[in-house]
């Protein structure tokens, strides 16, 4: 007697996972080739944040040549605090539902590594396998804190540092998977010598690329080290801070990328806020101008034209509150940083929901 399995519904077999192999993998060694070439390319290249499978696709969608998987955007993202309170196999479940959404490389921030070398090792490892192209880790201990909080946040001993780097590099499984090591010496006060010092023992230990942090508002000492590095590896940096400096200045100074880190969190927030605000302010009619704004598809737009026509007829829609004049732009996104760096805006990536008395040791 003969058995035929039901679920074969005609004479193709299923294809083995050895015979999807060879595609997977040359997608991720495409990807990793990708974020290789942004990385070394003489031109300045520019990475977008995102935090989650649609805004990977947003990112995608809007022309980026890569993705920053940016660790505090994630963290808030779903609520908790930029502090490893998620544990690194989440942060790895939303990166691949990132990576299966879109064709671009990401770039994780892959924070400290969580942990040392051995943590580093599994990490690569396990990025490989789901497709990610790089991980930026940064010179300090498990469980980091946001670099914009506090002053004088301890750094990893050089030489511990570099066993993470070399770890993570001797176990990579794709050729051209980037691993970047991220200099936080400026943000915890030591000083141009030391990052330069860190900048030097990174590279040598394997690092593509060095991350320089700064928290200042304008960019001189990046450019400072831009200038004393000369180049001996790509320079990676991250103007949160000092985002009003002109780009060409980067070009010029020859840095390789720019992380654009937490814009579409930042925006996402903003408009999910006012959303809910405007529709529990309003009710009705409301809901279709709260969530039709902002977008360009067809039926968006009717919705936004059908709104506003009810919009004028009803009193209700009107604020009953005329609202102050916007900040400018620039004003607007400074005092969203002073509180994304400070303890207010750390909520950020805090959560927020913290036992009282607890405030002290909101970040150790
Ligand atoms: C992140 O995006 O999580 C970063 C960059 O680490 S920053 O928060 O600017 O330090
Ligand atoms: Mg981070």
């Amino acid at each position: 007697m003969s058995f035929t399995p039901t679920f074969v519904e005609n004479d193709e077999q299923p294809l083995s996972s050895a015979d999807q192999a060879p595609d997977a993998r040359s997608i991720v060694a495409r990807r990793c080739a990708a974020l290789r070439h942004e990385l070394t390319s003489p031109d300045l290249s520019f990475l977008m944040e995102a935090h989650n499978g649609l805004s990977a696709k947003l990112v995608e969608e809007a022309g980026f040549p890569a993705i920053w998987a940016s660790g505090l955007a994630i963290s808030a993202a779903l609520g908790v605090r930029d502090n490893n309170e998620a544990s690194w196999t989440q942060v790895l479940d939303i990166l691949e539902f990132m990576a299966d959404a879109t064709t671009l490389p990401i770039l994780v921030d892959g924070d400290t590594g969580y942990g040392n070398f051995n943590n580093v090792r599994r990490l690569v490892r396990k990025l490989c396998q789901r497709g990610i192209a790089g991980v930026c880790i940064e010179d300090k201990l498990f469980p980091k804190t946001n670099s914009f909080l506090g002053e004088a946040q301890p750094l990893a001993a050089i030489d511990e540092f570099c066993g993470r780097i070399k770890a993570g590099k001797d176990s990579q499984t794709e050729a051209e998977f980037s691993l970047v090591a991220r200099i936080e010496a400026l943000i915890s006060g030591h000083g141009l010598d030391e990052a330069l010092r860190r900048a030097e023992a990174y590279h040598a230990a394997g690092a593509d690329a060095v991350l320089i942090h700064s928290k200042r508002s304008t960019a001189g000492e990046i450019l400072a080290f831009a200038e004393r590095w000369g180049n001996r590896c790509p320079v990676v940096i991250v103007p949160t801070m000092y985002y009003a400096t002109p780009t060409e200045a980067f070009r010029q100074a020859g840095i390789s990328t720019v992380i654009w880190a937490n814009h579409n969190l930042r925006a996402a927030l903003t408009a999910m806020r006012q959303t809910c605000q405007r529709i529990r302010r309003g009710g009705g009619t409301t809901v279709l101008a709260a969530a039709g704004g902002g977008q360009r598809d067809r039926s968006c737009r009717l919705a936004r034209q059908r709104a506003r026509r009810a919009d004028r007829g009803s009193p209700q829609m009107h604020d009953r509150h005329p609202r102050p004049a916007a900040a400018p732009p620039s004003r607007r996104h400074a005092e969203r940083l002073r509180r994304a760096a400070g303890d207010g805006g750390a909520r950020l990536s805090q959560g927020g929901d913290r036992p009282a008395g607890d405030r002290h040791r909101r970040q150790r």
